[in-house]
């Protein structure tokens, strides 16, 4: 294979079009495709660093059963036998299936299609519960069905674009790229609501550093303030909308001290609000993952129905969504309280219809279990069998500790994965290979609705087969065939079609109907489109003529309250966690913790804190520090910054058990829920912070892999071998360690600085640097980027573990694609003033490829800079 093939990112809800090139021997070249309506060729750092992430490394490559690798054949049957007789004997009630927005839009039809039609239990739910649960409630609550009403030109096309809980530049960076070269050219006004300072505050012309939890009291603020101004657009609100009055009395009631903004601040957002009427509000996680997510989601599109600003050019409110088939699993109905193309579970015409349209012998009549609820009923022992699919719950979902326990308790777990040994995997009876991104074939829905193709690209590597195929398989197994006698994408892809017009029937949305006949050719060649894609339209915008889904026609506002986060501080837990992602890693790094590229931004676990916090934690920059909440304790490196506020310190929730020690931050997060959604309030934990005390700390780098068994370590790749952080406690024979680390090894150069008791280590093979290792009292000061680069060379000088005068330390990396690194921008800013983004980029590269390091080079620029472990 040479040929260049058109695919889509396996990441973000943006949804990016990627051209793969194979390269042979399982190499892949990854451009961005310039017809792709998401990106128009853009990529960020993620996207253009997939080659690095297709490696076999660690694949399961055959099935195991009880840790023995096993017979497909075997392996499905007693999967088929296992739920089968679960279901015997307890009801189909007494199974479950976990899955994930990673799934493309065949795996998900099939994995919901066996559980509501045919095992005849809703219990079926998803990573989506804890990611986009509160939006779905929200929408529906609203437009009385799931429609994100815009699409990404209208952050372009719009005057004000308010992000809300949302770290575009990090989280959606080529959506946030597009908004930024609008702003550039039309002058954009952007407001950032988050607690927290974060890149995406680079653009911003106001950043509201809110309260946490105080969405919903800073709207309603300003549904008052727009009426106070006249700014309600009446016709619209009188022909297209219900519940006006009482949602203006209510939001009239707040009390807007919650959103812990000032008058100044509130009143300069209201009037840009008030005077801007092509504005957008998106929002992502700072909404959704919270105890009264529904309720903040409503009262944000309560201002855009009240104004009458929905479904235009430049206006609405926009969910973006987090994975890359956030939307179709939300469109095959993947949530366990919906049921197919939209359609609502509670509506026995609904039931009925997809019944017979499936030829299903059962249908459920009641919402199953939420994931929360699913676990808690897998560690009541209530559900016997469970089947997790593309996602890893024992490092995401709440109470991480509970839901490990709760697995191993399990009678019968099975996880398909790439991988036998993520946290879940491990505890597993049955693990099943499944083919991965560019392996795998399929369809996915990004934010704006646009459905994209996933192609194969690479060969199918072992025996690992796609998700579709094993549901299916087990579905025949269980007595199923025809139901389940799926051969291809297509096919499935067809069906999933024919039954969104069974819903365009009902008057719902989801209607892709014209592509129910759609050859095996064409879907090969699909190219992205915008739903609804049916005989009478295509794409566009939703809403704009005041047609709702609701059974009046009209849309709902709510009368909604603000809702401070429900973790309760007192005086052994007094601060507010606050979680969420890093720029260049994806979730559990399954996938971007293999790029030595990926993992130089942020190469360990870290804790923002606010200064005043640190002090009175007893903390300094470069510390470890253990932060405990009432469900558990993780262990993070101190980032000390003014970016977070007083009480509510930062971490990421990226870290696990395969690349670190003890820095899970699930352990942390109690499992309290939105209660109409049922979205754990991820972003929120009470928890105390003190430091952990080592009596060594100690930094690692070898060629080749390592294994750290220290109480703290994080381990990522560097480039030409691997890099670790580690501190213990007790008294470290450091020779001893060494060989414990590195193996056999040659006898290393040692050199030992009394007087700050750094003792450097370097080993050499064959005349060139293989391994080293750095240990101190205190945490370890060296140039990590310098040394790193030292391995396979000849350098002597690594013992210096700081450059010496002809060669400069790069320092931390910023600019991921071109290899640029803090001190080297540092030193390129003009000591006489006048550096730009543009200038720095000239200078050294940085920011000119991807982009997405430009926020943090402008942020080097402002003397905003962050500080790892002591560089
Ligand atoms: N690099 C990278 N990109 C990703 C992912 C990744 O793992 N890595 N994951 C993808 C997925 S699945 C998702 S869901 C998206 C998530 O994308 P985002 O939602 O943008 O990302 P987060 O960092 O989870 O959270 C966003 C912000 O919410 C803020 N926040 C916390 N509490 C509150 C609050 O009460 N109110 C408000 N207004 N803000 C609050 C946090 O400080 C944080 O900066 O990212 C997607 N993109
Ligand atoms: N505290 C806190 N917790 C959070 C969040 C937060 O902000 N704060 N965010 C939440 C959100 S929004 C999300 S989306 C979740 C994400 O959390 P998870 O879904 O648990 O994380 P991933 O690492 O994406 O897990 C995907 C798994 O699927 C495997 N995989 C990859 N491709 C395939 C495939 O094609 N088939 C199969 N069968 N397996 C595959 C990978 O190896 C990996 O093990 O985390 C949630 N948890
Ligand atoms: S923005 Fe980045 S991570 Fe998201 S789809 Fe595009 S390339 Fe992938
Ligand atoms: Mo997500």
């Amino acid at each position: 294979m040479t040929d260049t093939i058109r695919s889509t990112c396996p990441y973000c809800g943006v949804g990016c079009g990627v051209l793969l090139t194979p390269q042979g021997n399982g190499a892949l070249k990854v451009e961005g495709d310039p017809e792709h309506p998401a990106n128009y060729g853009r990529l960020c750092s993620k996207g253009l660093a997939l080659g690095d992430t297709v490696s076999l490394d660690g694949r399961l490559l055959a099935p195991k059963v009880d840790g023995k690798t096993a017979k497909w054949d075997d392996a499905l049957q007693l999967v088929a036998d296992k739920f089968k007789d679960t279901i015997a004997e307890h009801g189909p009630d007494s199974v479950a299936f976990y899955v994930s927005g990673q799934l493309l839009t065949e795996d998900y039809y099939v994995a919901n299609k066996l559980m509501k039609g045919f095992i005849g239990s809703a219990n079926i739910d998803t990573n989506s519960r804890l990611c986009m649960a509160s939006t779905v409630a929200g929408h529906k609550r609203a437009f009385g069905t799931d429609t994100v009403p815009g699409t990404y030109e209208d952050l372009e096309l719009a005057d004000l674009v308010v992000l809300v809980g949302s770290n575009l530049a990090w989280c959606h960076p080529v959506l946030y790229q597009r908004l930024a070269a609008a702003r550039a050219k039309r002058g954009t006004k952007v407001v950032v609501v988050d607690p927290r300072r974060t890149s995406t505050c680079d653009i911003a012309d106001l950043h509201l550093k809110l309260a946490p939890g105080g969405d919903a009291a800073l709207f309603n603020g300003l549904l008052a303030h727009l009426a106070d101004q006249g700014e309600i657009d009446a016709e619209f609100v009188s022909q297209h909308v219900n519940g006006f009055d009482a949602a203006l009395e209510t939001a009239r009631a707040e009390d807007l001290s919650l959103t812990g903004l000032t008058e100044a601040d509130l009143a300069t957002f209201y009037d840009m609000f008030t005077k801007t009427k092509k504005t957008v509000t998106v929002f992502s996680q700072g909404i959704n993952q919270s105890s009264s997510g529904t309720e903040k989601v409503n009262s944000i599109i309560n201002c855009h129905l009240a104004t009458g600003r929905i479904g235009l050019p430049g206006s609405g409110p926009f969910s973006v969504t987090g994975q890359p088939n956030a939307m179709g699993g939300r469109e095959t109905g993947g949530l366990a309280n919906m049921l197919a193309a939209h359609l609502d579970l509670e509506n026995a015409q609904h039931r009925d219809a997809v019944k017979s349209f499936w030829n299903a012998p059962e249908m459920p009549e009641a919402a199953g279990l939420k994931a929360v609820d699913m676990f808690d009923a897998l560690a009541a022992g209530k559900i016997k069998a469970l089947w997790v699919a593309c996602t890893n719950p024992v490092i995401s979902l709440p109470n991480a500790n509970l839901v490990e326990e709760a697995i191993k308790n399990c009678p019968f777990t099975v996880v398909s994965d790439l991988s036998d040994q993520t946290d879940t995997a491990r505890l597993a009876d049955v693990v099943l290979p499944a083919l991965g991104w560019g392996e795998k074939s399929g369809t996915v829905t990004n934010s704006d609705r646009t459905i994209s193709r996933q192609r194969m690209a690479l060969a199918h590597p072992g025996e690992a087969r796609p998700d579709w195929e094993i549901f299916s398989e087990v579905g025949r197994r269980m007595g199923w065939e025809e139901a389940f006698d799926y051969r291809n994408e297509a096919q499935i892809f067809r069906e999933h079609a024919a039954l969104s017009k069974v819903a365009g029937d009902f008057g719902k949305d989801f209607d892709i109907s014209a592509l129910s006949d759609i050859s095996d050719e064409d879907f090969d060649g699909f190219e992205p489109q915008k739903w609804p894609i049916t005989a009478a339209r295509e794409g566009g915008r939703f809403f704009a003529d005041g047609k709702f889904f609701t059974p009046t026609g009209k849309a709902n506002m709510l009368a909604v309250n603000a809702r401070a986060p429900q973790a309760e501080l007192d005086e052994e837990y007094p601060l507010r966690l606050n979680t969420g992602r890093q720029r260049d890693q994806w979730h559990t790094m399954t996938r971007t913790g293999r790029s030595s590229k990926l993992s130089k931004h942020l190469a360990e676990p870290f804790l923002q804190i606010n200064p005043e916090d640190a002090l009175a934690c007893g903390l300094k920059d470069a510390d470890l520090a253990v932060v405990k909440g009432r469900a558990g304790e993780a262990i993070f490196r101190v980032w000390i910054t003014e970016d977070v506020a007083k009480g509510s310190p930062f971490v990421p929730i990226h870290w696990t058990c395969q690349t670190a020690a003890a820095s899970t931050v699930s352990k942390i997060i109690p499992a309290i829920v939105d209660p109409f959604s049922g979205q754990p309030e991820s972003k929120s934990a009470a928890v105390n912070i003190t430091k952990f005390t080592a009596d060594w700390y100690a930094f690692a780098i070898s060629a080749n892999a390592f294994e750290t068994t220290s109480d703290y370590w994080a381990k990522v790749p560097a480039e030409g071998g691997w890099r670790a952080e580690m501190a213990g406690s007790g008294e470290l024979d450091w020779q001893a360690y060494s060989q414990e680390l590195f193996g056999t090894l040659k006898e290393p150069m040692v050199m030992v600085d009394q007087s700050t008791g750094l003792h450097r280590l370097a080993f050499f093979e064959d005349g060139k640097l293989s391994a080293a290792l750095f240990v101190s009292p205190e945490p370890v000061a060296v140039a990590r980027e310098y040394v790193i680069g030292l391995l396979g060379s000849d350098a002597i000088n690594v013992l210096a573990a700081r450059p010496g005068q002809d060669v400069k330390d790069p320092g931390p990396t910023v600019c991921s694609c071109m290899n640029v690194g803090r001190n080297q921008i540092l030193d390129a800013i003009p000591v006489e003033g006048g550096a730009t983004v543009d200038l720095i980029g000239e200078l050294t590269g940085a920011g000119t490829n991807c982009g997405s390091c430009r926020a943090e080079v402008a942020q080097l620029i402002a003397q905003h800079s962050p500080r790892m472990a002591a560089e």
